[in-house]
């Protein structure tokens, strides 16, 4: 049975697979999941993913959740190891950066993301306070993990920049941060945004950001949910469409 990808574009981890599989010419078939419609808490994809998050993978039966996990899963099991090269010094400097990709980074940056895009709750988006702390990120990652590297692990592209030029792009065009503030940054998102894959799976992301959706008033809620702990600001959350 072909390998089968949960996913939702709008989703940077689900990008980031996406990129992964396309460039590795990994068979798979995709399904969209749209998490604006609230499908990733239908019945019917709770039965594959209890969490309701995408991506996630379903290989002949074998289910995994949790991006990272899936990229490291499809590198070994189809031995492609171009992006996650089988030399433990590489493979360490990636296990060091995910800690800070998914405490600090991910969930400043998503809270941006949503900010800048109108998507949080009234009261929720201090604009000043939000892009402090996605430049809190930037300096860190600009100053430490770029200091004398093109890439994460080196001066090879691997599974940590596939998440974090997905995870970045979200404000890199659409923000009113002066990325001339953190020039290795910038010229790493330009170096990872020049592979034309990767530059593809991040398309919907753009045309997202120029303002082309409307927030729509919804209860539904479930949108995101994973960055909201209180249901509350979920349900004011919304709906969103493109226009
Ligand atoms: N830690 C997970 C995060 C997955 C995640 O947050 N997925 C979001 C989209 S980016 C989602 O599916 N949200 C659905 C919802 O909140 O209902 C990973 O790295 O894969």
């Amino acid at each position: 049975m072909v390998l089968t990808l949960y996913y939702e574009p709008l989703s940077s981890p689900s990008r980031a697979v996406i990129a992964f599989l396309e460039l590795n010419n990994i068979p798979h078939e995709k399904k969209h999941i749209s998490v604006l419609k609230g499908e990733t808490k239908s019945p019917e994809f709770l039965k594959i993913n209890p969490n309701g998050l995408v991506p996630t993978i379903d290989d002949d039966g074998f289910i995994v959740w949790e991006h990272e996990a899936i990229l490291r899963y499809l590198a070994e099991t189809r031995r492609v190891y171009k992006y996650l090269p089988q030399d433990i010094k590489v493979q360490t400097l990636i296990d060091q950066f995910y800690p800070f990709f998914h405490s600090s980074m991910r969930p400043h940056v998503i809270h941006a993301f949503f900010g800048y895009n109108g998507l949080l709750p009234a009261g929720a988006w201090n604009k000043e306070a939000g892009r402090k702390k996605v430049e809190e990120v930037l300096k860190t990652f600009d100053e430490i993990h770029l200091k004398d590297k093109k890439y994460i692990a080196g001066d090879q592209i691997t599974i940590a920049d596939f998440s974090t030029v997905n995870e970045l792009a979200q404000v890199y065009f659409n923000s009113d941060i002066d990325w001339n503030k953190y020039s290795r940054v910038k010229a790493y998102l330009e170096r990872c945004l020049e592979n034309p894959v990767i530059k593809a799976t991040n398309i919907p992301l753009i045309g997202f950001t120029k303002g082309n959706a409307q927030v729509k008033k919804s209860s539904r809620g479930g949108f995101w949910s994973s960055i909201f702990c209180c249901s509350s600001s979920r349900e004011e959350v919304g709906e969103i469409q493109k226009v």
